[in-house]
This record gives structure tokens, C-alpha cells and sequence, in this order.
């Protein structure tokens, strides 16, 4: 396959052009050689008893059942959920590690590691979500009283979880109706394994039902803990300006890249690699200085809260060793590529685990304490600092690609952006998607994945959404596809529709916003949230002209976003494959019937295009329905129209 189908991005197609003696070398390489397999890619493979693995066919003549008499419909489902399950926990559990931090914080166990409350708003208002009584109390009084709290969200047995209670009121009771209000995270993923296992739950609907409570769980729960804590811990985001692509490495410095989720780890790196003490050092060893840069999720943590530079998305983090100056790579959990072991035979590069639960040949463990957390962090950076000298100057190809940012779009700056200090809110955007400047609001997440031409899908697709008129918000790899495009710098309003453009030049925003990482998926529902409960647009998030999509998806955690958007109300599109298409029966469900359980639903589209304007005809109809789909004429207002409004 030739290299230039492989990426859009300027940074992978140098480093392509320089490796084209050196083979097979990456995911796009080994994903051009290894086709998937027909029955997994449609969710018609079982392997969940001895029995099988089952393989069923949609041929005529092919195999129907499994060993059981396990139907496509219940096979596709089973897996499904399996995917939510995976990815419910992968975020939730990302959650309990933070909260874990914040338990010792709280208590006071956290001296000389670097944690403090750094965003005290915040936490009174999350105390105030736990019926926490705030007023007149120390923060390290309300934070003591608050982290048991936090905690038993994952052991909770009955009930309900208490962000659920942040949604809008109409979405809450539509939960409840449908018995789909998650009680627990860890229940509801425990329960996905006892269903799913072998002759269980067999009813489809039944399974996919139990799959959208285990997403809410993660959405409304698992991640929007790990989002609000983290932002209590770290400081919730502004607007930051930033760089992306792999030209942010420095041929003369030693370049540090943190990858992977949790972000605790990465904030001390950040203060370790800014330590007066650590730079002396790596100029004694011949560097300029230190450069720290990211890739993936932690790449957006860091970048949100500090300008880090992003080095690059998932689909990158085999590139960047091939740059050839990649001191140290530090990794946590989620999104490593097992390759990476192997690649950092031939190169320079030092790999570093640093979680107990992801360790991986060919790396250096350097266990992460979260009471130890800076004295570690400046340990990894020393391991940089010493590898400098190590570098094979003729493998040497720092691409020169990097394109300027603005990121930090969390809920709450958004609000302050729109509104300013004194009027945060979120009218401003409301009344300009009513007065129709704006046509909606798209939220582009996910991943990379090289079945399909790296960030190409997504960068067709997002433009396509903003000459639309359509304000994107995204997270996670997508949105630093966008950022190595130039779409998240305020000049791209010359991209947008007029009305879009209008709005962005005067408020000073890109049309496309920088939201976060994976578990930020959240901030997303919140925003929504706002809207609805700032007025004009209804009264649920169904309601909303609104729609979300995952272009390039690759990850389980995806499908969970995808289940608990869908739950919330969202029309939500995947693209590249979907995983259950080899059942008529689970298509029904999640692409039409689901739409009378949750009002919102799936649809499967992998052309940037068409996707664009799937999302961009269900923004229309939900116009229609609000009645401001036509356009309003400007009208000036006397005096005695004034004092008629009800205000
Ligand atoms: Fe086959 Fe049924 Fe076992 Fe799955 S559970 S592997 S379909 S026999
Ligand atoms: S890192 S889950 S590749 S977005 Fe969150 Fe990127 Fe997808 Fe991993």
C-alpha cells in the first residue's frame, strides 16, 4: 500500500517518506498486511464457553447458531455490551485512581507529594451534588467529608448515582421509567459479565438495555468523576494556547513524551521537567533544555491545563520513536501499543511503565507512588536526561509540521467565554442557535484507527460540520487531528458558514473547540446540559439540535461514549466499521427501536461527507420540531415591546 494513503498529517507522511527502506515497522503497515476477521468485524463470533468459539454466517447456507443455539442477534448483543463493559470500566477505573489520590489528599496524607485542593469552586459545588452542607466550612473539612462519598459511587448496590441528578430533569425521569438509572459503576459492569456469560441473559433488547445502564454509569458516573476531581485537584482548564504535531520535539533538548490517561502522573512531570535543578542538568549533558510533550489523552490533559505541546494521536506514538530523538516515553494505561517494546530495540528511545496494571516487555518499570509522586517524576526525567547522549544521529527525522492551538474548552469556559466574568452563561449560544447563526453543535470524539486514512475522516468531517454553520466541540485523538489542521486557532472562522463566522470573530472562539480527553466526554454532557437548562431549546437533551459522532474510532472505551451519548438523548454516528452488523435483529435495535427507549440513537456511516450531513439533517429536523428552522428577521424593539418581556 502506498505510504500516502496511510495519513493526511504533514509530521507522518516526512516520517514516511524517510523510513521507505524500513518496513512494516507500524500499525498502518501491519494493518495493510492483516485484514480483520469477517465474523469478529460484524460481532458474529462467541468465544464465551469452551463449546466454541462459535463462528455464524450471513451467507444463505452458513451456520446459524452456536453450540447453545445462541442466535446473531444475541451473540451481537452479548458482544456489544462486552465492548461497553470494557470501556465503562477502562474510564471508571482511571476515576478511582484520581479519587484515590484526592481519599489522601482529604485526609492528609498527601504532604510532599505535590497534590493540593487547587480548584476550590469546584469542589463546593460537587460537595453540594453529594447534599454535602458547605457553607461556613474549611475546604479540607468539605473534601474529608466528601471523598467517602465519592468512593461508594463504585460500590453502591441500590439507588442511583448521584451525578444522574445533574441531568436534565425530563432525562432523569426518562431513566427511571425505563429502569435504565445506573445504582452503582462496579455493579452495573459486574452485571454485564454475569449476563453476557454463557447462557444467561439471551434477549437482545434485554442485554443492550442492561449495556445503556452500564454506559450511563460511565458517562454520568466513572468519567465525570475522574473529570470533576481531577479538575479539583489540577485546576479546571482555560483557554490555553499549544502546539501539535511531531515538529513540537527538539533535535537540541532532551524531549520527554508522557502517553497514555491519568493525568496525575503527567502534572508532576510537567513541574519535574521545569525544575531549575533538572534543566542544569540536561545542559550538563549537552541539551538546550528540557522539552516535555504528549501523546494521546494525556497529551490533551496536559495541554489543557499547562500549553504542553501534543506531540501527536494515537496512531503517532510509533512515530515519534522513529523521529529518533524520543529520550524517555512514559507511559500509564490505555491506548500503548504493545509495539512500541519492540521498536525501542532499534532506537534510542527509553520505554517507562509506570502502573501496576500495565506492564509491558521491553520497557523499564518505575512504579508510580502517588505520596512519592514528584521525587518519581524527576526520577523519569533524570532517565531522559542520561539517554540524550545515546542518540544514533543517523536515525535522526524530526519532521518539521506543528500548527499553533487554542484548547481548554471546559464546560465552565465555555460559559465565561460566551458571557464574560460578570454574565457567564450559556445564552449567548443558545440565542444564536435559535436566531439560526448557528445551525447546532457537533461533538467529534474518539479515536485514530488505520483501517481508515489517518485524520483525514475526521478533518473532512469537521469541516464539513462548520461550513455548515454546525460549532464543534471534541475530545480525545480526534481533537488533535483537528489542532495539527489549524482548526482550533480563531483564523479558522474563514472556514465556517457566515453566521458561524460571525459568532466566533465576535466572541474571539475557533469554530472548533478543544473539550479534553477521552473521560471529558463529560464535559460534553454537561454542555448540553447547559443548554437545555439555560431555555429556548427545549426541555431534555433529545431536544437539542445536537448531534455526536466517533469518525475514527478504534477503542471499546468508544463504544461506552457512543452507548451512554445515545442513552443521553444524542443521534450519535460511528464511523470506519460498527460491530454488530452482521445481526439484522441488534441493527433494528440500536439504529431504530432504540430511538423510543432513550430518544436518541446509532446510526453507521464510515463516509466524512455523508456523516457530516446525517448529523446536519437530524440538527434540521430538531430545529424543525423547536420551530426555528426559518429565519428570523432582525426586529428593534420600542420601549413598550421591551416591557413586555417577561424577563
Ligand atoms: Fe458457542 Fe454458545 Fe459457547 Fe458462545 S456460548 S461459544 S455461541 S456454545
Ligand atoms: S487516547 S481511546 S485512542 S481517543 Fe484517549 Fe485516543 Fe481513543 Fe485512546
Amino acid at each position: 500500500m502506498d505510504y500516502k494513503e496511510f495519513s493526511s498529517c504533514k509530521a507522518c507522511n516526512e516520517i514516511f517518506e524517510s523510513m521507505e527502506h524500513e518496513k512494516d515497522l507500524t500499525a498502518f503497515h501491519r494493518a495493510a498486511d492483516l485484514k480483520p476477521c469477517p465474523f469478529g468485524s460484524q460481532g458474529l463470533c462467541c468465544k464465551n464457553c469452551s463449546m466454541g468459539p462459535c463462528r455464524l454466517s450471513t451467507k444463505e447456507t452458513g451456520t446459524k447458531r452456536g453450540v447453545c443455539g445462541a442466535t446473531a442477534g444475541t451473540i451481537a448483543a452479548r458482544n456489544f455490551v462486552r465492548m461497553i463493559a470494557a470501556g465503562a470500566a477502562a474510564h471508571s477505573d482511571h476515576g478511582r485512581d484520581i479519587i484515590k489520590t484526592f481519599s489522601m489528599v482529604a485526609n492528609g496524607e498527601a504532604e510532599g507529594s505535590g497534590y493540593k485542593i487547587k480548584d476550590v469552586t469546584k469542589l463546593i459545588a460537587v460537595a453540594q451534588d453529594f447534599g454535602i452542607e458547605t457553607e461556613g466550612k474549611a475546604s479540607s473539612e468539605i473534601a474529608k467529608e466528601l471523598a467517602p462519598k465519592l468512593w461508594a459511587e463504585f460500590g453502591n448496590q441500590e439507588g442511583e448515582l448521584q451525578f444522574i441528578k445533574r441531568a436534565p430533569e425530563k432525562r432523569q425521569a426518562l431513566w427511571r421509567e425505563q429502569g435504565v438509572s445506573p445504582r452503582g459503576i462496579d455493579r452495573e459492569v459486574v452485571e454485564i459479565m454475569h449476563r453476557t456469560h454463557m447462557g444467561v441473559d439471551q434477549d437482545a433488547e434485554n442485554l443492550l438495555r442492561h449495556g445503556t445502564r452500564a454506559a450511563l454509569a460511565d458517562g454520568w458516573g466513572g468519567s465525570m468523576l475522574a473529570t470533576e476531581v481531577q479538575d479539583i485537584l489540577l485546576g479546571t482548564p482555560v483557554p490555553v494556547r499549544g502546539k501539535a504535531n511531531l515538529g513540537v520535539l527538539k533535535e537540541d533538548q532532551v524531549n520527554i513524551i508522557v502517553h497514555g490517561h491519568d493525568p496525575l502522573l503527567s502534572e508532576m512531570l510537567v513541574v519535574a521537567a521545569q525544575d531549575p535543578e533538572m534543566i542544569a542538568k540536561a545542559k550538563a549533558k549537552g541539551a538546550a533544555g528540557i522539552n516535555l510533550a504528549g501523546i494521546c489523552c494525556t497529551a490533551n490533559e496536559i495541554l489543557l491545563r499547562h500549553g504542553i505541546p501534543v506531540a501527536g494521536n494515537f496512531l503517532q506514538q510509533e512515530l515519534a520513536i522513529l523521529t529518533g530523538v524520543v529520550d524517555a516515553m512514559v507511559v500509564d494505561v490505555q491506548c500503548i501499543m504493545q509495539s512500541l517494546g519492540d521498536l525501542v530495540q532499534c532506537y534510542h528511545t527509553k520505554l517507562i511503565t509506570t502502573s501496576e496494571k500495565a506492564k509491558m516487555a521491553g520497557a523499564t518499570h518505575m512504579q508510580f507512588e502517588e505520596h512519592d509522586a514528584l521525587k518519581i517524576s524527576k526520577n523519569i526525567i533524570d532517565q531522559g536526561i542520561e539517554n540524550f547522549g545515546n542518540r544514533n544521529p543517523g536515525k535522526i527525522c524530526v519532521p518539521k509540521a506543528e500548527m499553533d492551538l487554542v484548547a481548554g474548552f471546559s464546560h465552565e469556559s465555555i460559559n465565561y467565554c460566551l458571557g464574560g466574568t460578570f454574565r457567564g452563561s450559556y445564552r449567548p449560544l443558545n440565542d444564536n442557535i435559535m436566531n439560526g447563526r448557528i445551525l447546532g453543535v457537533a461533538g467529534v470524539v474518539g479515536c485514530n484507527n488505520p483501517r481508515v486514512k489517518h485524520d483525514d475522516v475526521n478533518n473532512i468531517l469537521v469541516k464539513e460540520l462548520i461550513k455548515n454553520n454546525v460549532l464543534v466541540l471534541q475530545t480525545g485523538c480526534c481533537a488533535i487531528a483537528s489542532a495539527k489542521e489549524g482548526l482550533m486557532i480563531p483564523e479558522a472562522a474563514a472556514l465556517a458558514g457566515p453566521g458561524l463566522a460571525e459568532v466566533c470573530e465576535t466572541v474571539g472562539l475557533p469554530p472548533v473547540l478543544h473539550c479534553g480527553s477521552c473521560v471529558d466526554n463529560s464535559r460534553l454532557l454537561m454542555a448540553a446540559t447547559a443548554m437545555v437548562k439555560e431555555g429556548g431549546l427545549g426541555d431534555d437533551i433529545s431536544d437539542l439540535p445536537l448531534a455526536g459522532c466517533a469518525p475514527e474510532w478504534m477503542s471499546e472505551k468508544a463504544i461506552s461514549i457512543g452507548q451512554y451519548f445515545v442513552a443521553s438523548g444524542v443521534f450519535t454516528v460511528f464511523g470506519v466499521t460498527f460491530p454488530i452488523m452482521g445481526s439484522e435483529e441488534v441493527k433494528d435495535l440500536l439504529f431504530n427501536k432504540f430511538e423510543k427507549i432513550t430518544k436518541g440513537k446509532w446510526a453507521f456511516e464510515p463516509d466524512p461527507i455523508k456523516m457530516a450531513h446525517l448529523m446536519i439533517d437530524h440538527i434540521k429536523a430538531k430545529r424543525a420540531a423547536l420551530g426555528i428552522d426559518k429565519k428570523q428577521d432582525r426586529v428593534l424593539y420600542d420601549m413598550d415591546m421591551r416591557r413586555s418581556l417577561e424577563v
